[in-house]
């Protein structure tokens, strides 16, 4: 049986992510570790929480020491956008962070999660079927702490044998936690402002496609890529995955079936829109689908009527 520490288990992924983990393992046997957002009842009450500030080693050292854990889930970043807003956090955070991690995984002989995302790449990548292996000039600090976390990764399962692990995520869309200073969350606000208000403002133009997943479809993929047999990996990290390459327009005309009122306009945000830009139209997911036999659940139709089915409920809004 694994013993788990989540960091950034309050965020979008974290907070469904050790849910899963602790249906999957055991209440007590998962740790959750947050930094500054308040977790939910469903979190606090399940099993052990205590807030911790990667950039301080001691305090990622003393949760592993204490729960004698074996397995780290390390989620705990900034994302996209405020990464540009805020460069030198977003260093500190991502980088100092993992090292941090990276390096009490060693001391204690710990396997590593780590998410990487569609924002390894950059402008001068192959957009569309991006590659496994390919060019990564990323634009972004963003990118870059993502594809060093990527390179110190795969160093440190070389040089020290730490078992280190992850995927590229696209971006996620869910109902549970809200994303926060994404450049991809505008695939979270559509479903929640179509339902409140049936009309959205997209800061992304028409035309602009990025991969996107359903959140249970992210959670297989950290669990699955952890559990696979060792031998049959060529590639450690930063597995391409992906379910959908789609574009706001196309996300809209989805829920317009079910919402046929629903409309959406444009407002272009030129720092998210650059980033986007930047990134893949679309992934090829195909050595992780040959490596640890990922497959996808749920396309742009199914994560649309799950999303809306969802979202009403927990809302409290019917939609006939
Ligand atoms: C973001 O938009 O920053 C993230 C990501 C794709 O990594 N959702």
């Amino acid at each position: 049986m694994r013993k788990i520490l989540v960091t950034g288990a309050a965020g979008q992924i974290g907070s469904e992510l050790t849910m899963a983990l602790r249906e999957r393992y055991g209440n007590e046997n998962v740790i959750a570790a947050g930094h500054k957002t308040e977790p939910d009842n469903g979190l606090l009450e399940s099993g052990p929480f205590h807030f911790i500030d990667c950039r301080e080693i001691g305090t990622v050292a003393e949760m592993v020491k204490k729960y004698k854990v074996d397995t780290i889930y390390h989620l705990a970043a900034l994302l996209s956008a405020v990464a540009e807003e805020k460069p030198q956090l977003a260093w500190n955070v991502n980088m100092i962070g993992l090292y941090n991690v990276l390096e009490v995984a060693r001391t204690y002989q710990c396997s590593v999660f780590t998410p990487s995302s569609i924002g390894a790449f950059g402008p001068t990548t192959p957009l569309d079927k991006t590659p496994q292996d390919t060019i990564q000039r990323p634009n972004t600090m963003y990118g870059v702490t993502k594809v060093a976390g990527e390179l110190l990764c795969d160093y440190y399962f070389k040089r020290f044998g730490v078992d280190t692990r992850g995927v590229r995520y696209p971006g996620i869309v869910s109902y549970k936690t809200p994303p926060g200073g994404g450049t991809t969350d505008y695939a979270v606000e559509i479903y929640y402002h179509a339902i409140e208000h049936k009309k959205y403002t997209c800061y992304l133009k028409k035309g602009t496609y990025l991969d996107m997943m359903y959140m249970p479809d992210a959670i297989k993929a950290a669990i699955d890529v952890m559990e696979a047999s060792p031998a049959k990996l060529n590639h450690r990290n930063a597995f391409n995955v992906t379910a959908m390459s789609v574009a706001p327009e196309n996300i809209a005309a989805e829920i317009q079936r079910i919402i046929p009122e629903f409309t959406m306009d444009f407002t272009i945000d030129p720092l998210r829109q650059a980033i986007a830009e930047s990134w893949p139209n679309s992934m090829d997911d195909s050595a992780a689908r040959e490596e640890w036999e990922w497959q996808p659940e749920y396309d742009l139709v199914s994560m649309t009527h799950d999303m809306i089915e969802k979202l009403s409920q927990k809302l409290r809004i019917r939609i006939s």
